[in-house]
């Protein structure tokens, strides 16, 4: 579950029964029905908008889950959504769809004083079935020393006594310096970064696990192909690479696997090193890069120097790439790197390819731990006002016009379309029925003379257009302003301003002419604070050029927008509809025609499934086909056609989720 999609909320689907003027000669009750099956009105979600850090452009954040209740220390996300965060006090609070639930997963006593405590936490990767989670804390029975151990999940708390020991750590002389982050690598092992205790000498020796990363397998046990396993000794096999002082995060690049290593200095350089078997990071010979080239040793791919300004600290922290299952961010963040500092309340962008750090958000009080969520929005954990979590997302953008092409026929064959706008202010559109100029795009046999009627949710007519100079010359002139004049004089175009609900519009031949054609529907309002939410086209679907085809351009913003598309067909016999398209299947291309993602059935693909599910979008046919998927700003195409060459009345919408 997607914790983001999980707070949506629809509304029930609409129906309209409402007389239609019989100036409009259509007949409306066998059509519009079937138009709005599965449409809802979408209501904004309002999210408390707290200021903590300045962001770029573009980016707003959120507290995510409350007040924590005690200065926190790491935080990850559990493969089902929840986001669990370790207090430096022992609790393992959850955040479960948003909020934090009243009772901590588990209450370990734990010695916390200076930088101990419970300091981190994984997820198995087969969690799922096996309901483990892993936790580095500090003992608070002498001797006092830092622990790895297994806790076995019952939903949101641990089983009692499920605690399995996996690893007990050297006894600590020093409360600082305990490292504390453990993750799971790509390839299914248990990593852990320990920092060397304050005591510098020991993160050049093989004879202690003090200032090394760590490698273990989940039970514990040391992999034998580990980098020390024949030089080392014991407990010491587990060695993976040394020369750290206080690495007190690190993080896998999903895809990739690489490793990067935030290494805590001491009074000059933070560090963020690369992560390979067997190095040698130079503590406490060197610190940063060596100033005398020491082969034995790996100097760090980017560090910074102490201070108090934009681009220095004290010590960082991190450690998020920029690589999640769906891009809420723009393209441009996609493979970086997030590190913060914990004593300048920056959030940095490092670029693995150039070397380079550029700001990101300042202000932040405390950060200690940074994560890139199943959302694709970066979440910080941050120490100040007793511990909060900011999740931080790039404004979403949305659709700013979106069209369908279908073969227009006679009758009940003509293309029916609706569309929704969102509650908020009235909204300019600007609707377009194409037909002769689709010759210049080499679409055969186009609709030769377009007319076009637009009509209220409850099926009263609002306007109609034959040819799009039969405007009145102001909305003429509006139309051209707008750059929207079509480019044949028989094709239509309609101005209206309109109140948030659904509109239907119908496209169709004049003269009972049929061929190809295409309605848009532009948003010429950005001012309005409603949405063009969503367009749904009905037609009948043949094969070649004639099958339905949905264009959308997505803008606005430089977030993605949270879209849904369906293919619809055999419920639409519950409308009426006799020869409806049997097995519906769908495709999604981005504008140079690349295919992003196609359909057969929605229930393919399990991940989709459940995200359509919980947005109330679920098809009423299991041969039905849809599509969830967050877009960045462009121009895109849902096309719509029969499987196996089958042909029948079909349904194409596209929904824009908050
Ligand atoms: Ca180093
Ligand atoms: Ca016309
Ligand atoms: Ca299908």
């Amino acid at each position: 579950m997607l914790s983001a999609w999980s707070l949506l909320q629809f509304g029930e689907g609409i129906e309209h029964e409402g007389q239609l003027d019989m100036s409009f000669s259509l007949p409306w009750k066998s059509f519009r029905k079937a138009i709005w099956i599965g449409l809802a009105l979408l209501p904004a979600v309002s999210w408390s908008t707290l200021s903590a850090a300045t962001l770029p452009a573009g980016f707003v954040e959120t507290q995510f889950g409350g007040n924590l209740g005690g200065p926190p220390t790491a935080m990850a996300f559990a493969p089902d959504g929840r986001l669990f965060v370790c207090l430096q006090g022992g609790q393992l609070r959850v955040i479960k769809n948003g909020a934090l639930l009243a009772t901590p997963f588990v209450s370990l006593s734990v010695n916390s004083s200076s930088e101990r405590g419970l300091l981190g936490i994984a997820f198995d990767p087969n969690f799922a079935t096996n309901q483990f989670v892993y936790l580095y804390y500090t003992t608070s029975t002498a001797p006092i020393h830092n622990r790895i151990s297994r806790f076995t999940a019952n939903g949101d708390v641990a089983v009692p006594g499920s605690e399995t020991v996996l690893v007990d750590l050297e006894n600590l002389s020093a409360g600082n310096h305990n490292g504390g982050a453990i993750h799971f690598g790509p390839d299914g092992k248990l990593y852990a970064a320990v920092g060397e205790n304050a005591v510098s000498a020991n993160a050049q020796t093989l004879n202690n696990r003090l200032g090394k990363i760590l490698r273990l397998n989940p039970n514990g046990t040391i992999p034998s192909d580990n980098p020390f396993f024949n030089t080392a000794t014991g407990a010491n096999r587990a060695i993976w690479a040394l020369g750290l002082r206080n690495p007190y995060t690190f993080g896998f690049q999903p895809g990739t696997g690489r490793m990067f290593i935030n290494d805590v200095g001491a009074g000059s350089w933070e560090e963020i090193n690369d992560g390979i078997a067997g190095s040698n990071y130079g503590w406490p010979t060197c610190e940063g890069g060596c100033a005398q080239p020491n082969p034995n040793f790996r100097n760090p791919l980017f560090q910074y120097g102490h201070g108090s300004g934009p681009t220095t600290g004290c010590a960082i922290v991190g450690a998020a790439f920029y690589n999640p299952p769906v891009n809420q961010f723009p393209a441009s963040y996609i493979g970086k790197y997030f590190f913060a500092d914990i004593c300048s309340g920056w959030i940095r962008v490092f670029d693995p390819s150039t070397g380079a750090a550029s700001p990101f958000a300042t202000g932040v009080s405390g950060p200690v731990d940074l994560h890139v969520g199943p959302d694709g929005c970066l979440y910080y954990l941050a120490r100040g006002n007793g511990g909060q979590v900011f999740r931080v997302s790039a404004v979403a953008s949305q659709p700013l016009n979106i069209s369908v092409r279908s073969r227009v026929g006679t009758g009940n064959d003509v293309m029916i379309s609706g569309f929704i706008i969102t509650a908020g202010s009235a909204k300019k559109v600007i609707l377009r029925g194409l037909g002769p100029s689709l010759q210049q795009a080499n679409v055969p046999d186009p609709l030769p003379d377009p007319f076009l009627e637009l009509h209220a949710g409850d099926g009263s007519p609002i306007s109609a257009n034959n040819n799009w100079k039969d405007n009145t010359p102001a909305q003429q002139q509006d139309i051209i302003a707008n750059q929207l004049a079509p480019s044949n004089d028989l094709e239509s175009a309609i101005v209206a301003t309109v109140q948030p609900g659904t509109y239907t519009v119908i496209i169709r031949g004049q003269g009972n002419t049929s061929g190809v054609g295409l309605l848009e529907v532009y948003d010429v309002d950005r001012t309005a604070t409603s949405r063009l939410a969503n367009i749904s086209g009905r037609a009948s679907v043949e094969t070649g050029t004639n099958v339905l085809i949905s264009g959308f351009i997505v803008g606005q913003n430089i977030g993605a927008a949270k879209v849904i598309v369906r293919g619809i067909g055999p419920s639409l016999a519950q409308s009426g509809i006799t020869n409806s398209l049997a097995d519906p299947t769908l495709e999604l291309r981005d504008n140079n025609g690349a295919l992003i993602i196609g359909n057969d059935n929605w229930q393919d693909d399990p991940n989709q499934e459940t995200r359509i599910s919980e947005s109330g979008l679920a098809p009423g046919n299991s041969q039905e086909s849809a599509i969830a998927v967050f877009l960045l700003p462009g121009t895109y195409t849902a096309i719509v056609a029969g499987k196996n060459g089958g042909s029948g009345v079909g349904l194409v919408e596209v929904y824009n989720l908050p």
